[in-house]
This record gives structure tokens, sequence and C-alpha cells, in this order.
């Protein structure tokens, strides 16, 4: 049997049977003629794809339809999980994943002489995101579905996604990323739930203290609608996605001016809300216009889970619900990170303004529903909105953001008499800055404003509550939780690596698709020669199609048999590509020195886009293009180091490259990667990790082993004692000659012959200003590559490692993650319900 045969065998894809696929026919022709309006012979590749999304878009409806019915018949606790990132990817291969309908379309489509993987390529992907954060929102999302959670995710439909990145000349410029162009097969506009949101105006107190927000901008959010399918258990959420629509009576006064094309042409400006994600990792830009991107998606999310909470019935059918003590029974808010923070303020307007609460009441309403995750600790990455835009955009959310601060000051005070400092530190208010600014703590708002504060791994969770937001952690005892972060192995294995999937449901059957535990039981095989064997060859397969694919989009020769050392993610200094780009120039210089020494293979791969504004980030992109370009043009160092820059890393191509990796690279200064999520994705599909002790390699390697991870370099300790030392690279320098040597390199021109002074900056930033210590860690990374290349050597003791990691990631499924969030956090039991299929009959 071949591989594509077995796969056709397995439940999880489905049983292809007979009548099903000439379903499955009958409705791809019948799409291709009523949706498409074409035939065979005018139909484009493009065109069969969206026949084919609708054809299995149809088996999601009535799925839909019956979840939210019955959500709506028995009222349960509702999540909510508000992100202003959805990061993902596409859609048509997962969807027909979950439905278990797989099997069947590939018969159907290999029926009608279509090649389904060439179709699967021309989906855009939705890049709703910048990367972990993103993507976490998009993993929780299929896992909330899996175990039956009554959630929906609430996020802004930007017409431009993360930017498509182009190497040019070694640079990276950037391309926009217009995924709309040809339709989105997956999304359903509600033009019918269209709610409004106010911005500017200012507050007006009437006669019986009552505020009134008068005088504002008005700006519509119409909702477009995503299905989330469970995995395999009939359920369909819902993924709300609010796209900005001007008034229709826009700017009259124009109107009558005569200037009516002026006026039609300025709804482009209030449209521009939802036009663009903003592109930055890690890092905060106080734009006006990304303040009003948050506030819109909070505006329009809340006003439509109240109208939810309002129409829902407790028993009787005509009651409709107008005490809000039980909102937080009935509602659990979750904010990603501070970014829809403005959020607190706006539901204590809602319940003070409108629906007539008291502020006291409204304050306990809030922190009872909403919660808060912190996913970084880097100080700049931190929101702290000025004063002065929040009072000229937001007027009235500035004064109730006042209150919150005053009446949480006396308390503390209270509680610490006569300790103004701690008063200061602990203030949602900053005192203004050198140039007389006051900015808004929306960490500390967020932590002040809900009942749960948690971190993304063990270590960030302590560091946040030791250090970050230490003050807070001693007053709201118990409010600070760890969720440690996970990946959802639907798409991040039984998707994205089919045969491995299929090689571990042939083990031990197919539980641990919604049990990742049960991997555990993998290890009794790590004698067995054939298993082993087994790994080893579909590591081998993925390998040699990742080497077409590169040879294919980027004109590279790689050697399947040689290590894949992959660092994919967004370009950083945190992240350290630069420590990774010095162990490259010193293989290289080490193959120069003595071309006949035996050395280990390596592709080394680089991935991930630059924020356009990074000036450092795109300095390293432009080093990894300048080394690749030597390296890979010398023929001394022929097939013993290659270096590939994945241009455009994004969720499609992780999926490709991932299940490829020998080599994961994690190995960011320890104590700035929250979590990671990626390192996750490449234990799952056996790759071994070089890591530092940084967010949850920590965890990963409690449960692998140590023996089984690569772990090199400072902990957090090591690198706070530097810190207070004073860190001075040339300390390092001046004793590591290989480390010098490339440095020099860099500073001297050696791969920017042409323009010798190009990559000065960078080699000035290594020697002066590096906030990440990457000399401090070079020689224990050296080492540590040294050891893995030995590694590599044995073969059978590698793969063993490879399935030592495999079988201990259970931990790492989002299922996890997402069922401690329910429990500890929401108030709401997981695995909620299981519908019935369609075909099984209304219940
Ligand atoms: C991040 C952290 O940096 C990661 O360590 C973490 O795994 C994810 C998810 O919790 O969140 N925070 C953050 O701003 N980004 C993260 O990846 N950046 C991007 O998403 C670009």
């Amino acid at each position: 049997m071949t591989d594509a045969d077995r796969r056709k065998q397995i439940s999880v894809r489905g049983i292809a049977q007979v009548e099903n696929v000439a379903n499955i026919k009958k409705a791809f022709n019948r799409h291709l003629h009523f949706s498409l309006i074409k035939d065979r012979n005018v139909a484009t590749p493009r065109d069969y794809y969206f026949a084919l999304a609708d054809t299995v878009r149809d088996h999601l409806v009535s799925r839909w339809i019956r979840t939210q019915q019955y959500y709506y018949e028995h009222d349960p606790k509702r999540v909510y999980y508000l992100s202003l990132e959805f990061y993902m990817g596409r859609t048509l291969t997962n969807t027909m994943l979950n439905l278990g309908m797989q099997a069947t379309v590939d018969e159907a489509l290999y029926q009608l002489g279509l090649n389904i993987e060439e179709l699967e390529e021309i989906e855009e992907d939705a890049g709703l995101g910048n990367g972990g954060l993103g993507r976490l929102a998009a993993c929780f999302l299929d896992s909330m579905a899996t175990l039956g959670i009554p959630a929906y995710g609430y996020g802004l439909r930007y017409e431009y996604g993360i930017f498509k990145q182009i190497i040019k000349d070694g640079w990276q410029i950037e391309e926009p990323d217009d995924w709309l162009r040809f339709g989105n097969p997956w999304e359903k506009a509600r033009p019918e739930y269209m709610l409004p949101v106010n911005f500017y105006g200012r507050v007006e107190k009437d006669s019986d203290g009552k505020n009134k927000w008068v005088d504002t901008h008005v700006v519509f959010a119409m909702p477009y609608d995503t299905p989330v399918p469970g995995f395999r258990n009939n359920v369909v959420n819902t993924l709300r996605l609010w796209s900005a629509k001007a008034e229709n009576h826009f700017h009259l006064k124009f109107f009558n001016d005569g200037d009516y094309v002026q006026a039609v042409m300025d709804r482009n400006l209030t449209e521009n809300i939802t036009r663009v994600l903003y592109p930055n990792d890690n890092v905060f830009v106080g734009k006006e216009l990304r303040l009003k991107q948050q506030y819109f998606l909070v505006a329009a999310t809340l006003q439509d889970i109240i109208r939810r909470f309002k129409s829902s019935k407790y028993g009787v059918r005509e009651a409709v619900r107008i005490d809000f003590e039980t909102f937080p029974d009935k509602v659990a808010i979750q904010l990603n990170d501070t970014h829809p923070s403005i959020g607190i303020p706006e539901l204590i307007r809602l319940l003070v303004d409108i629906e007539g609460l008291t502020f006291e009441q409204a304050f306990d309403i809030g922190v009872r529903s909403f919660g808060y995750t912190n996913h970084t600790l880097l100080p700049e990455a931190l929101e702290r909105w000025p004063v002065s835009m929040l009072n000229s955009l937001l007027p009235r959310h500035l004064e109730i953001i006042y209150e919150i601060n005053a009446r949480f000051l006396t308390q503390v005070a209270s509680k610490y008499p006569g300790d103004l400092d701690r008063l200061r530190r602990m203030s949602i208010v900053e005192e203004a800055d050198d140039h007389g600014e006051k900015r808004i703590n929306m960490a500390h708002l967020c932590i002040v404003g809900s009942h749960a504060v948690n971190g993304v791994a063990a270590l960030h969770s302590k560091l946040l509550q030791i250090d970050t937001f230490k003050d807070f952690a001693e007053y709201y005892q118990g409010r600070f939780q760890n969720k440690t972060n996970g990946i959802t192995p639907r798409r991040w294995l039984l998707l994205c690596n089919p045969s491995l999937a299929d090689v571990i449901i042939e083990r031990i059957g197919e539980d641990w698709v919604t049990n990742l535990d049960l991997l555990q039981q993998l290890k009794k095989l790590d004698e067995n020669a054939g298993f082993l064997d087994t790994l080893g060859r579909i590591k081998n397969d993925n390998k040699v199609r990742v080497a077409q694919f590169i040879k294919e989009e980027f004109d590279i020769d790689i050697d399947p048999s040689s290590i894949y050392d992959v660092h994919v993610k967004r370009i950083h200094e945190y992240k350290r590509q630069l420590l990774n780009a010095l162990h490259v120039i010193t293989l290289y210089n080490r193959i120069k020195a003595d071309p006949a020494a035996k050395i280990v293979p390596r592709t080394v791969m680089f991935g991930g886009k630059a924020a356009p504004g990074y000036h450092m980030a795109k300095q390293i992109i432009k080093l990894i293009n300048a080394v690749a370009n030597v390296v890979n043009n010398d023929p001394i160092v022929a097939d013993k180091l290659k270096i590939v820059y994945l241009e455009n890393y994004r969720v499609s191509m992780a999926e490709k490259i991932i299940p490829a990796a020998d080599l994961s690279e994690q190995i960011s200064t320890a104590g700035t990667e929250a979590s990671g999520t990626g390192n996750m994705k490449f234990m799952l599909n056996g790759a071994l990790t070089i890591g530092t002790l940084d967010g949850a390699n920590v965890e990963m390697m409690e449960e692998c082993g140590n023996e089984n991870i690569f772990i090199f370099g400072m902990t957090v300790e090591d690198v706070t004692e530097l810190q207070n030392r004073g860190y001075n690279a040339n300390d390092f320098i001046s004793k590591n000659s290989e480390l010098a040597q490339c440095i020099d390199q860099i500073d001297s021109g050696y791969f920017t012959q042409d323009q010798p002074d190009l990559l000065k900056d960078l080699a000035n930033s290594i020697r002066h200003h590096d906030r990440f210590l990457v000399c401090a860690d070079y020689e224990s990374y050296i080492k540590k590559q040294e050891e893995v290349s030995q590694a590599f050597l044995d073969r059978q003791k590698w793969i063993k490692m490879c399935l030592h990691n495999i079988a201990s990631c259970g931990k790492f499924s989002t299922d996890r993650t997402i069922s401690e969030y329910a429990t500890q956090i929401w108030g709401v039991e997981p695995n909620g319900i299981r519908l019935a299929a369609p075909y099984e009959g209304a219940e």
C-alpha cells in the first residue's frame, strides 16, 4: 500500500464511501456551475479551489446553525476571546480534517481528475496576525470548539493582513497582503447586525448627575462570521470579525454645500479603521489609528455580548434578562494581551451610563467577567497611551479610568499608609514624562480590572510576579496564575505531517488527536528498530519534499542528508538570529581554515519577517543573506554548509518546513521569550531543540528529560547577575578569537564586499549596545552545536531522542491549556458538548 492509500483507511480522515464520493462530485459540479458560473472548458485552478471550498463549506452549515441553536436553547456561560490578531492561515484542509471528510473529498477529486494538493495551495493565508500571539488565538479557537466550549472569537477583519515579505538584494521589502482580492469563501457578512461605534466628542453632565457622551463621530461595525469546527464533534463555533463602515448620512453638511462627491470620498477615511494590521512584534507604537482599532473592536463586541446576554432566556422563553448581577455567571471575557484593554472602561461605561448601575456595581461585574493574559516581559511592548490622546478620542473612558485609579489608590494607601512610592509605582495613571505627557498604563488597568491575570509559561508567570508586577502580585493574593501555551495537534501534526500521524495511529490508535498525553505510549517503542526506522524514513521523506520546495521557490540545491537546522520566527534581537548567524560564520571560517576536516553537513534555514520600522532587524536579514551569498557560492564549502532564507515565512510555510526539521533553534536570551510556541511545533514533529532555559523551553526539558534536548547558555539568574555586574561584550570577544574574527568580518564588509560599510551598525551593536548579550552565550552555543553534530552521526540514537520528544509533547496541546483556562479562569466545563451529526437527525 502506498502512503496515500493507507491514509484513506484511517478513520480520522473519514472513510470514503461510494455514495458520499458521488455526492461530493455532484456538489462540486453544482458549485462550479451555479456559484462560479464556469464549465470545465474555461475553469481555472482557482475556480476549482473555490468550487471545492464551497462544497466543503456546505458540510459546515447545518452543524454551525445547530450549534448556535443549542447554545441559545441551553443558555450556557459563554466565553469571549478578544484579540486584535487571529493568525488563522488556511482553512480548507483543516475543515475537511475536523469534519472527517478528507478521504471522501480526496477520492472525489481524484475521480474528477483534479490534484487536490495543487488546489489547496491556491488558498491565501488569513494572515491577520504577526506571530505567536495571533497564532495562539487561532489554536485556542480550535481547542475551544473541540472541547465543546460555547466560545466566540472576536477580532477585526483587516483588509490587509501581515505584509508579504520580498527579499531583494538581501533586503526585506514589504508588499501589501491583498488577501481578499479573489473573495473569501469562509466568511459570511452579516450587514443586518451592524452596530454603531462612537469616537471623539465630549462628556455632558445633566442635572441628575448622569453622564452623556455627545457630539461624537459614528462609525459602523459590520460583522463577518467565520465557522470554527471542532474535531469530529459536530460543534461549530464562531469567529466574528468587525469591518468599519461609514455612516450613510455622513457629512450631510457637505451634501448641502454641494460637495457630494467629496463626502463620498471621505467615507474611506472612516473605513480606514480596519484597513491594515499593524505589523509590530513585541513593541508599542502609540498611533491614534491603532487605538481606534482597539476601541472599535471592544465597543462593537461588548454591544454584541450584552445583546446576547439580554436575549438569552433562563427557563421561560419570553423572559428577557435585565439583571446584570448574573452577567459574570453567563459571560467570561478573555483579553489577549492589553490590546483590547479599553474594553474594561467600556463595559463600565455601558453598565453605568446606559444601564443605570452604580459605579461600584459596574466595576465589580467587570472584574468578575474579565481575565487578562500577559504575553511579554519586554518593557518596550507595554502599552501606555498618552492621556491627551484618550482625552480627545475617548473622553468618557478617560474619566472612568481616573475613577478606577482613584478608588484603587485609596485602597492601596489604606493597606500601606505613607508608602507614596508604592502608590506611584502602582498607579494606572503615570506621572508626566519629560515632555509633560501623562500616560495610562494599560497593563495596570487590566490587573486592577480583572479577576485573573496570567502569564504564558511557568517561568514567564513567575517573572511577572517577582519582577514586572511584583507590587500587584503582593496586593492581589491569588489573582496571578500561569497558563502555559500550547498548539493544536490537529493542524500541527495531523494536518501538516500526515505520514507521521498515520504511523502513530497504527501503533497507538487515534485517541491522541484529542488527548495528546497518550503519545506517552510511544515510549515503549524506543527499542523497536522497525518503528525507529519508520520514523527516520518519514523524516527523510519530509526533508526530500522540502528540498524540492526550496529548489522550486529559491533555486537552491540542498542535501536532504544534511542536518536541517531551522530558525523560524519573527526577526527580533531578543530571539538572537544574530547568535545563529555567528555560528554559521564560525562554521564557514572553520571549513575555509581546514577544507579537508570532517564536518557534519548542515543546511541552516532562517525565516521570519522584520517589523518594517525595526532597523536592526532589517540589518540582521541583510547579514544572513549576505553570508548565504558568500557561503552558498564558495566551491570550497560545497555541500558542507548551505544557508537558506525562507522568504515570506507564514503559517502555510510553517506547515511545510517544520515536519522536515532536524534541529529547532530556540535561543532567546533567558528571561525574554515569554513562552514561544514554535518550539512546541518542532518538538511534536520530531525535531530536537537547541535552546536556552527560556519560556516554555524550560517545561519542554522537564517533560522530555535533559538528555533529549540541547540546553546551553545563561539562566535568568546568570543574566541578571551579568547585567548587574555590567555587560561588556569585549570581555567575551577578547577571550575568543573565533568570535572576534566573525565580528571583524561583519565590520569590515567581508560578506558585503561591494559595500564594505554596509553592516557596520550591526558590528557596532554587537560590541557596544547589545541588550541581549549575544557574545556572553556564544561559546556555550558553539560547543552545544558541536554536540548536536556528533549526536546526529549516531542515527539510531538521534531518532530515539526524536521519539522521546514526540512522546513527551502531551502537555503542549492547547486542549490542556484551554481546559485550564476553562476551569481556573472562565468557570466553564471543558468537554461540554458533543452534538449529533446533521444526518443523524434533529435532537
Ligand atoms: C508573544 C511572545 O513573545 C511569545 O513568547 C508567546 O509565545 C506568544 C503567545 O503567548 O506571545 N508576545 C508577543 O507580542 N508576540 C509573541 O509571539 N509577538 C508576536 O505575536 C509577533
